[in-house]
């Protein structure tokens, strides 16, 4: 029966390898074994075994861009179907794919709003950044700062413009990718700035801004956004972050028709305590999910 048909699709990212701790790449399905019935609208998105045991570096950087190419096609694919994508990773560095993939699909380049709600900054470049995993670089990628294969993937850089790029949640980062992002005018709200007001205030600035004659917004979380005392299972854990509940009631500003995809990353199932940190992530998928119905 057409009514009863899914309105979204979940597209597992499973890959860690843009990360130095690489276990990220189970976070998709570890999420997914708590959601036994929308598991029937998920798919796939893998990497080679061979491509694992990369060191880090310079060489990991075709097998991502390779699997960012592909989760780019399957995000269009799932926005021609009309169904709303809703991306487990992984690292970080997949953001890449799905961004590209959302404002590719929208024709939206350079008029596409995105809330990144994260720890840090991941606006490294390969040059600036100390680990030199890429998970530490989507963000710049997509304002097009960075290497060729992936700041320019689909052959069109940048992606986004940074007036409609809001972040939320920051409370640790390295001087170059902040000085960056600052000179580019990227609106910036720290944890300091949620603290001194609240998530749901913030969260309402943070909407106001992207869909400003915008084609539309996106959101990417990381989970290690959340505080670690609630979501230990994450690649970097940062102290002093956001309240689980009182993001999950932030999220009610997120309704409204503009909102084209939702991703969430980095969760590491290794790193969990009693499934705490999946539980959350499926709260908060299940919300979008109730709202795309
Ligand atoms: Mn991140």
């Amino acid at each position: 029966m057409e009514s009863n048909k899914a309105k979204y699709k979940i597209i597992c990212a499973n890959l860690g390898i843009g990360a130095q701790i690489t276990q990220t790449e189970f976070g998709p399905h570890a999420i997914l074994n708590l959601m036994p019935y929308e598991r029937k609208n998920a798919v796939d998105i893998d990497i080679n075994d061979e491509c694992k045991s990369l060191p880090i570096g310079e060489v990991r950087l075709p097998p991502i861009a390779a699997f960012c190419t592909r989760l780019e096609e399957e995000i269009e694919n799932s926005l021609n179907e009309n169904l709303f994508p809703i991306i487990l990773g992984g690292d970080h560095s997949i953001a890449v794919g799905t961004w590209s993939g959302v404002v590719h699909s929208l024709d939206a380049y350079e008029n596409f709003g995105l809330i990144w709600i994260d720890a840090h900054l991941d606006s490294n470049t390969f040059e600036t950044s100390p680990s030199k995993a890429y998970h530490g670089m989507p963000l710049a990628a997509l304002l097009g700062y960075g290497q060729k294969g992936f700041a320019d993937l689909l052959g069109r850089s940048p992606k986004l413009n940074p007036k409609n790029v809001v972040m939320l949640g920051i409370r640790r980062y390295e001087e170059q990718e902040h000085e960056l992002l600052k000179s580019l005018g990227v609106k910036i709200f720290y944890m300091s700035d949620i603290s001194k007001t609240s998530m749901d205030f913030v969260m309402k600035q943070a909407v106001e801004i992207v869909t400003n004659g915008t084609k539309g917004f996106g959101v990417s979380l990381d989970l290690d956004v959340i505080d670690p005392k609630f979501a230990p299972g994450v690649g970097s854990r940062e102290i002093g972050g956001i309240d689980p509940a009182a993001f999950l009631d932030s999220i009610s500003n997120l309704y409204v028709d503009q909102l084209k995809a939702f991703e969430i990353v980095e969760y590491n199932p290794a790193l969990d305590v009693d499934n705490k940190t999946a539980f959350i992530a499926k709260t908060i998928v299940k919300k979008i999910i109730d709202n795309v119905q």
